[in-house]
């Protein structure tokens, strides 16, 4: 179903638009903009952002998604004022780790497109999206070990998997902050750019992957995604499954009769 309300709901923390691409599928931007306090992640703004996420992520017009925030910023952390005067119990009552999983249920790609700050909540959301399109000056880092916590929304896990445990340990245990090189040596970062053009790459590379069939899309990132947590052998099980379901799809007939005609496919996304 292509609904496009969620493009006219007065959002107060982030700015949601759409943008065409040369060939195939439409790209939802979502830019987080609470520039006085560095985009700091507050409960309201996280309910904003994935009820756009979730909207985009319906819609049968748009391919893949992108998360950004402006020069300065893509997210300092979660709001530290919110969380200040918060105990356990009001925190579990809270429950706000829910809207996280619900970012972590998307089928569609999501690409964090960051520049500057990439701090606590504002790493582990960068972390949450499929790619990080870095700009030269974005810094990540993980300093909630400098608020007496620790990273509650993945960063323990999601920085393990992603660049292995012992540069994790002193980024968690420091509180340091990294520069998007670093954070690409280390394998967290898909690609740096100049700073004047991240967003450019991040919705180029969002393009790209709009113009692929659709079903063979979500598909490939279900599996991606499920070697997180499975063994090889159920992965490998699992990815059979989903490359035997792909088999269903009329972009499969299409793609492979396309391939032998010489010509270029043509997706139904079906
Ligand atoms: N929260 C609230 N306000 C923030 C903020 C944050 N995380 N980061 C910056 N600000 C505000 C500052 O208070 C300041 O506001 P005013 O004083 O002007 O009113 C304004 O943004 C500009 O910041 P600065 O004046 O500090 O700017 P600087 O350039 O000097 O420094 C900085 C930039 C990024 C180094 C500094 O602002 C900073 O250290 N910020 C805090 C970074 C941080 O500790 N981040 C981790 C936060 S803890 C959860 C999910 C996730 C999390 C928790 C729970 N659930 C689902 C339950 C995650 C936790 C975190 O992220």
């Amino acid at each position: 179903m292509s609904d496009k309300t969620h493009l006219e709901k007065p959002y107060k923390n982030i700015l949601v638009s759409e943008t065409e691409n040369p060939i195939g599928l439409k790209t939802g931007l979502i830019q987080i903009n609470r520039p006085e306090v560095l985009n700091a992640l507050n409960n309201e703004l996280m309910q904003e952002l994935v009820n756009a996420l979730e909207a985009f992520d319906r819609d049968i017009e748009t391919g893949c998604m992108v998360i950004t925030g402006n020069q300065k910023a893509f997210a300092a952390g979660a709001d530290i004022k919110e969380m200040a005067d918060a105990g356990s119990i009001e925190m579990l009552v809270r429950d706000q780790f829910a809207r996280w999983d619900r970012i972590r249920k998307l089928k569609k790609p999501v690409i964090a497109a960051v520049s500057g700050f990439a701090l606590g909540g504002g790493c582990e959301l960068a972390m949450s999206c499929d790619m990080i399109i870095a700009a030269e000056s974005a810094k990540f880092g993980q300093p909630e070990i400098n608020l007496g916590v620790i990273p509650g929304a993945g960063g323990t896990q999601r920085l393990t998997k992603a660049i292995g445990k012992a540069k994790t340990m002193e980024m968690i245990l420091t509180g340091r902050m990294y520069t998007s090189k670093e954070m690409f040596d280390a394998g967290l970062v898909t690609k740096v750019v100049d700073n004047d053009v991240y967003l450019e790459e991040a919705l180029e590379l969002a393009g790209e992957i709009s113009s692929k069939p659709t079903i063979a899309v979500q598909l490939a990132k279900e599996c991606v995604l499920k070697s997180f947590d499975s063994t090889i052998e159920s992965g490998l099980e699992f990815e059979r499954k989903n490359f035997y379901l792909l088999f269903s799809t009329e972009d499969k007939f299409e793609g492979m009769k396309a391939f032998v005609e010489k010509r270029k496919p043509e997706w139904k996304g079906k």
